[in-house]
């Protein structure tokens, strides 16, 4: 089964190729030119089917199953910030380095070393039999200190519950199992199954 993704984030793109090794992933910039895209819903599942919309239709391709993810994480001490901000926390143009900085400086800048915290993941799905979103949640704390560099993004502060490492540290495979991402993929697949179905009949 195709499936055309619809993200401009490389680390985003390789963990679900990885996760979805079972599907033909092809990301949406393979067949058309990248284009701007605003996010501007209030929430993870509003901003992700902005851009599998805004994919589906630019693709003028009818039979085209198009998927997004729109996530980030929000940090207790911070009152839930970033949150649906999490790629433009250090400023418009900021880099993952830029947004991790500033993130370590506010919890810092509030007295704490370390913070609760949790990533969100939501998956749109936008395709002629309609559209369908899915969630998926890690839970764990932030550090103030970046350790690692695996992974992306907020990775190299974010220590998943259960362990003392972060997923800078931590081995891909661990995140695969745990992550926000994978979950929100894996409650996607009965969706999809459920769409080749309808395209058997
Ligand atoms: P697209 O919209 O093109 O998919 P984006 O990077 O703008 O790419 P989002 O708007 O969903 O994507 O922003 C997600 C932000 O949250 C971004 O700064 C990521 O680095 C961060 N983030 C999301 N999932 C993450 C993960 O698994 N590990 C680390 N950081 C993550």
């Amino acid at each position: 089964m195709k499936l055309v993704l619809a993200t401009s984030n490389k680390g985003k793109a390789r963990e679900i190729t990885v996760m979805y090794s079972d599907f033909e992933v092809i990301p949406y910039s393979e067949l058309i030119s990248p284009f701007e895209i605003i996010e501007d819903a209030p929430d993870f599942k509003g901003n992700a089917l902005i851009k599998a919309r805004a994919v589906y239709k630019a693709l003028g391709d009818e039979e085209a199953i198009v998927f997004s993810d729109d996530s980030g994480i929000s940090v207790e001490v911070l009152d839930g910030a970033p949150g649906v901000f999490s790629a433009r926390y250090g400023g418009e143009e900021a880099s993952d380095r830029d947004n991790l900085e500033k993130l370590m400086r506010e919890v810092k800048k509030k007295g704490f070393s370390s913070s609760p915290a949790f990533y969100t993941a939501a998956i749109a799905i936008v395709c002629k039999e309609g559209e369908y979103t899915t969630h998926g949640w890690m839970y764990g704390d932030v550090v103030t200190e970046p350790r690692g560099d695996g992974g992306f993004g907020y990775d190299p502060c974010f220590v998943p519950k259960g362990y003392d490492k972060t997923l800078g540290e931590l081995d891909d495979g661990v995140k695969s199992k745990l992550s926000h991402r994978s979950q929100a993929l894996a409650n996607a697949k009965p969706v999809l199954g459920v769409i080749r179905k309808m395209r058997e009949r």
